[in-house]
């Protein structure tokens, strides 16, 4: 018979290749080593950090599933998970940064993108010189993105592009920025368009005074008449299923991250439990905390195991969209309830900062909200379920 291991409750470990373990123990130590140390002070300053792309780049964790000519690491999808669950185990602003980077840049261009395009972004991006941001969201679309008004006019050989994008993470500092607009040239066909830094007309304004996601700096991409070479266009996609495509890999990623910043809080509460006495004793000798830390271990096993499943299933190409939207939904839907419990298990304690479950709970409102709500998740399962859209 196996020990019970409260860690690690359904034996993720021996799930896992030797090459996913090596992944996720260079991803751990980067997190400990590097994104730790300086998380507190960065989020209370609401600090923008681009210098950590290189650093993250030379420790292997951006375009982990993008094939090792292009830079990336070329290995699986549940790889690229396990380091989105040790990033976010420090901070989901980091993650988010990362999984802009892998999924939502380095990804559409390497699937829809010429071989031009990769050769010119790729490498880069890979390596952390360039930062990527991906626009979508608007002020006047956003759960409904096919609502957007951004729109790319032919001009000359190539194109003019005007529209506000807004929510953008990383756009602050981006260099590169993958921005989807309705085409005229393609009868009004949602299209993707890769812009640079500096170009005549692109501005990309900080938002100010999040609540939440302080570590991550997030903008608007403001673009009027913003002149495009013919080249900068996507070739490869057209329609909204193009941005889908993206967001699919950067919802599969949440699910592990999500886990992580659950997991810290788990482990957060079960130590502050072990330490704290009230009435004589330690508080993880009440009946009602053990209830408690028992729910977290057994939300996390379960999220854990359905993340790895879809995972799996994505490294064998036999994956739904909607089986994304159960592990996306679920997944930071109880780790947001998990990081509320855990800041009431650590009492006064808990609001501050150094105890750091209240920053994964503010961070874990953001990711229920972005890469679709959680309700948006539910109507998708929905339709899924009875043939009947509800949006
Ligand atoms: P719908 O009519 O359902 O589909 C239009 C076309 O798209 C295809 N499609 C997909 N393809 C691939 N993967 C998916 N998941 C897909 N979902 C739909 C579909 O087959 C169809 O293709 P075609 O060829 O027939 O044209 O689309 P709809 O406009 O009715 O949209 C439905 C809905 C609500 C599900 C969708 O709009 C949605 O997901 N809304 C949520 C928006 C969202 O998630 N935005 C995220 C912005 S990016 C972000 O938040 C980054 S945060 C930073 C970080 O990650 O850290
Ligand atoms: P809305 O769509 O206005 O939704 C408001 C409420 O209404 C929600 O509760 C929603 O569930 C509900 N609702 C909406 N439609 C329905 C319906 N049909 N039925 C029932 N209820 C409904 N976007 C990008 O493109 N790129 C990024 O890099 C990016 N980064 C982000 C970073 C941060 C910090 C944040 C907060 C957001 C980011 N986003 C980004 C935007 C994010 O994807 C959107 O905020 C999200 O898709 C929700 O859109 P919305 O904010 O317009 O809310």
């Amino acid at each position: 018979m196996a020990t019970f291991d409260w860690a690690d409750p359904f034996d993720l470990e021996h799930q896992l290749t030797e090459e996913e373990r090596m992944v996720r123990d260079a991803a751990h130590a980067f997190a400990q080593g590097e994104l730790q140390p300086r998380v507190i002070a960065a989020y209370a300053a609401e600090k923008d950090d681009p210098e950590l792309f290189p650093m993250m780049g030379a420790a292997g964790l951006l375009g982990v599933t993008i094939p090792e000519e292009f830079g990336g690491s070329g290995a699986s999808y549940v790889a690229y998970g396990l380091v989105a669950r040790e990033i976010e185990r420090v901070d989901s602003g980091y993650r988010s940064m990362a999984s802009v980077q892998s999924s939502l840049v380095m990804y559409p261009i390497h699937a829809y993108g010429s071989p031009e395009q990769h050769a010119k972004y790729l490498p880069g991006l890979a390596s952390g010189a360039l930062i990527g941001c991906f626009g979508l969201t608007e002020p006047d679309a956003g759960s409904d993105p096919a609502g957007m008004r951004t729109v790319a006019r032919k001009d000359g050989d190539g194109y003019s592009i005007s529209g506000a994008k807004t929510w953008i993470s990383n756009a602050p500092f981006a260099d590169v920025f993958v921005v989807w607009a309705k085409s005229e040239a393609h009868g009004g066909k949602v299209r993707g368009f890769v812009l640079e830094k500096g170009m005549k007309g692109l501005e990309a304004p900080k938002i100010h005074g999040k609540l939440s996601l302080r570590a991550s700096t997030t903008g608007m991409i403001q673009m009027d008449e913003v002149k495009l070479p013919a080249d900068a266009i996507l070739p490869n996609v057209e329609g909204m299923k193009g941005p889908f495509g993206c967001l699919n890999r950067a919802r599969y990623g949440i699910s592990w991250g999500s886990m992580g910043a659950a997991e810290f809080c788990y482990h957060a509460a079960r130590q502050y439990g072990l330490d704290r006495h009230q009435f004589g004793v330690p508080l993880a000798s009440k009946q009602l905390y053990q209830l408690k830390l028992a729910d977290m271990a057994t939300e996390i096993a379960l999220g854990l195991q359905g993340s790895l499943r879809v995972g799996r299933l994505m490294d064998e190409g036999r994956f739904a969209p909607e089986m994304i939207s159960v592990v996306k939904r679920n997944n930071v839907g109880k780790a947001l309830a998990m990081a509320r419990i855990a800041r009431d298990m650590h009492g006064g304690n808990g609001i501050s900062e150094e105890y750091q479950v209240m920053r994964h709970m503010a961070n874990l409102e953001t990711v229920n909200t972005y890469e679709g709500t959680h309700d948006v998740h539910a109507l998708i399962l929905g339709r899924a379920i009875t043939g009947i859209s509800a949006f």
